[in-house]
C-alpha cells in the first residue's frame, strides 16, 4: 500500500454518493422493469447498495488489489441469491458502475477502478458457493458440531459446559480455539450471511463464546514468562474481538507480557501503545474488507515512529485468510491463519535472538 494508492482510495470514496446515483440512473433508463421488479423505493435501496460496494472498491484500490473487490462481489452474489435477488441486476449494475466511473473520474482512479471491475465481472462468471466448514476438520468433530448446536439452540449451559469438560480432559485451550470456537463462529457468519438465521442469533453466540473464553482462559496456566511485550488489537472502526482476543490469550498463554486492547483502537493510540509499552510486536487484527486501509495506514505510521524502528508487526483476520498475500500488500511483517500460528510466527520474528 503506498501513499499515492490510499490518496486514489479516498478520491474515489469522497464522490461516491454522486456515482452510486448516476449508476442507479443509467441502470432505470437501461432497464425499465426495475421499478416494478423492486418496488417502491427500489432507487434509494439501490443507491445505498451501489456506495456500499464503492466502499469495497475504495479498499480494494488502496492495496491495489482487485481480488479485494471480486471476492466482495462473490459474496455479495452470495448474499443476493439467498434472498431472492437476481444476480443479472448486480452484474448489469456493475456494467453501469463501470462506464459511470470511465466517463466521470480522472484517468488514474479511473483506470484503477475499472480494472477492479472487470475482474469482479469476470470472477461473477464463474461458479462460487459459501461452503459449511464447521464438518471439515475431523478433529473435535463431534464437539464443535455440537458446541454449534447449542449455539443455535439457545444452550447456553450446555455449550459452556461441553467446552469446559474438553478442557478438563486435557485438550489444550489453543487447541480449543482453533478446532472448536473458531469455526463454531465462522458457521454463525456463514448463516447470517446467508439469511439462515439473524443478527440477534449472532449476537447470542457471540455472547456465548466470549463467555466460554473467559471461564477457559481462568482455569489454564501461562507458561513461564518471557520478558517480551506485545500489544494486540482490531484496527480503529473494526468491532470484532474474538479473533484478537484468543490471539492475544494465546501469546500469554506462551508466556509473553500480553497487552490486549480489544477492538476498535485509534492508529495514533496504537503506535502510542507499542512506543511506551516498549513492545517488540504488534498483534493487529482486522475482520472485514472495510478495515484495510486503516490497518495499512496504522502499519505506516508505526514504521514512521523512530522510537519503534525495533518492532515487528503481524496481522490477521477473515480477509487475510482469504486473500494469502494481502498481508504482505498492507506491509506487515507476517500473517497466521490462526492465534496458536501468529505465537510460533511471534516467535520466529521476535524471539529468534532472544533467550526463550
Ligand atoms: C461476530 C461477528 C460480528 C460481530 C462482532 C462482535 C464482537 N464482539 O466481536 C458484529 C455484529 C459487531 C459484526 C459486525 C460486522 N460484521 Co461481522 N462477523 C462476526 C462473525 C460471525 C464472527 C467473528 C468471530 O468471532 N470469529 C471467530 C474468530 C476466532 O475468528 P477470526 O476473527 O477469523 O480470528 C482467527 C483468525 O482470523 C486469526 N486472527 C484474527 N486476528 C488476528 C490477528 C493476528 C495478528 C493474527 C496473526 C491472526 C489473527 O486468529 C483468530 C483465532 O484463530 C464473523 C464470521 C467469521 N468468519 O469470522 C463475521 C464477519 C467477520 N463480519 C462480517 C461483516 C461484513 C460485518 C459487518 C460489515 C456487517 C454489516 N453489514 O454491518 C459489520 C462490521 C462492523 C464493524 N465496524 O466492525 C464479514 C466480513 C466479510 C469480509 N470479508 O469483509 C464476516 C466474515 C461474516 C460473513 N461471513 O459475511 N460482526
Amino acid at each position: 500500500m503506498t501513499k499515492k494508492s490510499s490518496q486514489l482510495s479516498r478520491s474515489l470514496e469522497a464522490v461516491s454518493k454522486a456515482l452510486a446515483r448516476w449508476t442507479v440512473e443509467r441502470h432505470a433508463t437501461d432497464d425499465p422493469s426495475l421499478p416494478r421488479r423492486y418496488g417502491a423505493g427500489w432507487q434509494a435501496d439501490w443507491v445505498a447498495n451501489v456506495e456500499a460496494r464503492l466502499a469495497y472498491l475504495a479498499q480494494a484500490i488502496a492495496v491495489r488489489c482487485p481480488d479485494v473487490f471480486s471476492s466482495s462481489m462473490l459474496w455479495n452474489r452470495d448474499a443476493i441469491t439467498r434472498r431472492d435477488g437476481r444476480v443479472d441486476d448486480l452484474q448489469a449494475s456493475l456494467r453501469h458502475l463501470r462506464a459511470v466511473i470511465a466517463d466521470e473520474l480522472p484517468s488514474p482512479v479511473a483506470r484503477v477502478a475499472t480494472e477492479c471491475v472487470d475482474a469482479a465481472l469476470a470472477a461473477l462468471d464463474q461458479p462460487h458457493t459459501l461452503d459449511s466448514i464447521a464438518a471439515d476438520d475431523t478433529r473435535h468433530r463431534n464437539v464443535r458440531l455440537h458446541y454449534l448446536e447449542c449455539l443455535l439452540s439457545s444452550k447456553r449451559h450446555e455449550a459452556i459446559t461441553l467446552v469446559l469438560g474438553l478442557s478438563r480432559s486435557g485438550v489444550p485451550v489453543t487447541e480449543i480455539y482453533t478446532s472448536v470456537l473458531e469455526p463454531a463462529q465462522a458457521e454463525i457468519g456463514r448463516m447470517w450471511h446467508r439469511n439462515e438465521i439473524s443478527i440477534a442469533d449472532e449476537h447470542y453466540a457471540t455472547s456465548v463464546t466470549q463467555e466460554v473464553m473467559s471461564r477457559l482462559r481462568a482455569n489454564s496456566t501461562a507458561a513461564k514468562r518471557r520478558d517480551v511485550r506485545v500489544v494486540a488489537a482490531a484496527v480503529g472502526g473494526d468491532f470484532h474481538e474474538i479473533g484478537i482476543r484468543m490471539v492475544a490469550d494465546c501469546f500469554e498463554l506462551d508466556g509473553w507480557d500480553v497487552a490486549y486492547l480489544g477492538a476498535n483502537l485509534p492508529a495514533f493510540e496504537a503506535v502510542r501503545e507499542v512506543r511506551e509499552r516498549k513492545a517488540s510486536l504488534l498483534a493487529l487484527s482486522a475482520s472485514t474488507f472495510l478495515h484495510l486501509r486503516d490497518a495499512g495506514e496504522l502499519i505506516a505510521a508505526l514504521r514512521a515512529e523512530p522510537e519503534c524502528a525495533h518492532a515487528k508487526a503481524i496481522i490477521g483476520g477473515p480477509p487475510f485468510n482469504l486473500i494469502p498475500d494481502l498481508w504482505h500488500k498492507l506491509g506487515a511483517d507476517g500473517h497466521a491463519r490462526t492465534a496458536a500460528a501468529a505465537v510460533e510466527l511471534g516467535k520466529r520474528l521476535v524471539l529468534q535472538n532472544v533467550r526463550s
